[in-house]
């Protein structure tokens, strides 16, 4: 990075033996912008809405300090920040240690969180995926402004790319008290600088949650209603987790009416959770270790999870609902329908896992069992009513779950699960290694003959499928395994199903979707995508899922033939190939010849295809939840709500 950092009338204040530090300091910005990705973890969408969570959270420890109870988020209208807080406002007076304002040390010292004397001792609760400070966000940000009011003076502060601007300006003006810090990210480091309303939204919900009582509003200037008012959300939950659990069971049929909550503490170790059953078969585990979200779960989910088995096997013996002859139920089994939220607070989380989203504290294991069994115990004495409903959940799941296995190993004899017969409609590649390999699988008999003809035969496979697939949102495993429409996919894949999954089995390293361009088409996928979510998880998380995109128009003139693959594109190649060009709109696959499908949908050099990925596993066990499901409602409003999400869905 260019440029001074730190003016040198404020170096002259530092003495000699701190003068080091400052150089470590200027070295330490300029670091931040020659490897962004090292802080923030990359310069795409995900860093750029990283700045905003790094600012918010250091609000939100000022909350947790229990002095600020509301936080604004505004998306500028030129895709800049403002966050503000109503609490002390940062310290402006001279940091003792380093000479210079404590304001300048927050935003261009490297880690300099925590470091000046927060009376609050304790677990450091908040802070990103990697807690790197304000510094960090200053230092990646074309501008920043800081305005910090005391209540008797106000202070402001500019910094550009990191570097401090002029003079702190000082007035004196009797405001409440509070910090508003604005920024502008820094085209000369980030990809990408538009900011995502729903992604921020998701976000910070979660922190509302994970903070009672706490008021987010999050503001858009770039959209306006019709009447003239920003796009705006109000986040004020006083439940906490429990009102987390009910937000994500909103739209499932909950078993019993009060959500579950306990809460302890041990040693080193603060655990709160709150669960709810509903009538569903799917388990949603939703975990945090100091407010960060660990999307790859980790002790705190194991230590929950022993206990939940352990004390449910227990209280269903003592009240005799399970006999002394009967199989102790399994963890799967306890936790079907299940929706949990785990909250753990821990002294120094150690976060690992490729996304560094898993909890490693091997201690916090034996404290979250410890807590949990203990308060959940106590729980099912004093709540008999709510513990039947849950014993009586677990035991027909473990009944279901005989029937599947029985079902399974008799299939398996069929030779259908494990067999090496493969699905007599496959169409299979003449290459094995399954790095270099695709599979297609194409709706209707008639596309599915094109695909066969137009494929290069050496790495495309083509599985067709026809007639009414099974929606697996509404089955229970025994039926998906047995299913006759989905039996080929898994036989083609090789790789089993649910807990028998292997992605090392995998035939094919990319697994494509491709279906008309319809209502029709659309729902084979949404089918599709549900069983791989729900039974092939990893098979989604590793990224081996795509759809193709088929054109949706052809524009010939004369010799010239330009495929559109969507409304716009269409326009554009109009104006392109000029007057008296005609259009030819693709209904379905079946309209277009092999050479034509190769050439617009399937060569890997022209082809444009969607990689399906799950961001966030709340997000899309909603999605398929709602759109899969049996509430009509919820349906009806998500589309509408969501009408660009499905839309993506209907590609
Ligand atoms: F990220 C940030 F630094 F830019 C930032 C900090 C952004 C925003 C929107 C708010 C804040 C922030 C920091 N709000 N409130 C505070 N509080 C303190 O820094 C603070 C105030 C007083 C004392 C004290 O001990 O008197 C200690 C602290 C840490």
């Amino acid at each position: 990075m260019e440029g001074v950092l730190v003016k040198m009338s404020e170096i002259s204040k530092v003495t000699n033996t701190y003068d080091e530090s400052n150089i470590q300091v200027l070295e330490g910005l300029e670091a931040v912008r020659k490897r962004p990705g090292m802080y923030i973890g990359s310069t795409t969408s995900r860093g750029l809405h990283h700045l905003v969570y790094e600012v918010v959270d250091n609000a939100i420890d000022e909350a947790l300090a229990g002095f600020c109870t509301q936080i604004d988020v505004v998306i500028n209208k030129d895709n800049s920040i403002t966050v503000t807080d109503n609490g002390r406002g940062i310290p402006v007076g001279i940091h003792p240690k380093m000479g210079i304002s404590t304001l300048d040390v927050v935003f261009t010292i490297l880690h300099a969180g925590g470091k000046f004397g927060d009376a609050n001792s304790g677990y450091k609760v908040s802070g990103g995926l990697h807690g790197v400070g304000a510094s960090v966000v200053n230092a990646l940000s074309e501008w920043t402004q800081v305005h910090v009011s005391t209540g008797e003076k106000v202070y402001e502060r500019r910094y550009e790319r990191g570097a401090p601007m002029g003079e702190i300006d000082v007035q004196d003006k009797k405001l409440p008290t509070g910090t508003r810090v604005s920024f502008k990210p820094d085209d000369e480091i980030f990809e990408e600088l538009e900011y995502d309303y729903d992604i921020l939204l998701q976000r910070l919900r979660e922190q509302a949650f994970l903070n009672a009582g706490l008021v987010i509003i999050l503001t858009d200037l770039r959209e306006e209603d019709d009447e003239g008012n920003p796009k705006s959300e109000r986040l004020h939950y006083e439940g906490g987790i429990c009102s987390f659990v009910e937000y994500i069971n909103r739209n499932k049929e909950p078993l019993h009416g009060d959500v579950v909550y306990v809460k302890g503490e041990k040693e080193t170790c603060m655990a709160e959770i709150a669960m709810q059953y509903n009538q569903g078969y799917t388990e949603t585990i939703v975990s945090f270790a100091n407010n960060i979200h660990t999307g790859e779960g980790g002790t705190h989910e194991t230590g929950f999870k022993a206990a939940l088995t352990r004390v449910i096997n227990d209280y269903a013996r003592k009240i005799k609902m399970l006999k002394d002859s009967d199989k102790n139920l399994s963890g799967e089994d306890v936790r079907e329908g299940l929706t949990v939220v785990i909250s753990v607070k821990v002294l120094e989380a150690q976060f690992e896992g490729q996304t560094k989203t898993k909890l490693g504290n091997s201690e916090v294991r034996t404290l979250v069992d410890g807590i949990i069994a203990e308060k959940l115990e106590a729980f099912l004495e004093e709540n008999p009513a709510t513990g039947k409903i849950i014993i009586d959940k677990a035991m027909t799941a473990a009944r279901a779950r005989d029937a599947a296995k029985r079902a399974r190993e008799l299939t398996r004899r069929k030779s259908a699960l494990e067999s090496t017969t493969l699905p007599g409609k496959l169409a299979d590649c003449s290459e094995k290694n399954a790095e270099l390999t695709e599979i297609y699988i194409v709706e209707g008999d008639s596309a599915g003959g094109s695909a066969k003809q137009g494929r290069d035969r050496k790495f495309q496979a083509i599985l067709p499928l026809w007639g009414k697939m099974l929606n697996v949102e509404k089955s229970r495993v025994d039926k998906v395994y047995n299913n006759d429409k989905l039996l080929p996919v898994i036989t083609a894949l090789g790789a089993g199903i649910g807990d028998e999954f292997n992605t090392k089995k995998l035939r094919y390293g990319k697994i494509i979707i491709m279906a008309d361009a319809d209502v029709d088409g659309a729902h084979i996928r949404t089918l599709l995508l549900t069983f791989f979510y729900r039974f092939m998880l990893p098979l989604v998380e590793e990224g081996h899922v795509f759809i193709a995109q088929p054109p949706l128009y052809k524009v010939s003139k004369g010799k010239k033939e330009k495929y559109a693959y969507t409304d716009r594109e269409l326009q554009k190649v109009l104006e392109e190939m000029g007057e008296g060009s005609t259009i030819q709109r693709y209904k379905g696959l079946g309209e277009m010849n092999p050479g034509q499908l190769w050439e617009t949908t399937m060569n890997p050099e022209t082809r444009t295809m969607l990689r399906v990925e799950l961001e966030d596993a709340i997000v899309a066990d909603e999605t398929f939840t709602v759109l899969m499901g049996d509430k009509v409602e919820p349906r009806r409003d998500f589309i509408e709500r969501n009408a660009k999400y499905v839309a993506n869905l209907d590609v």
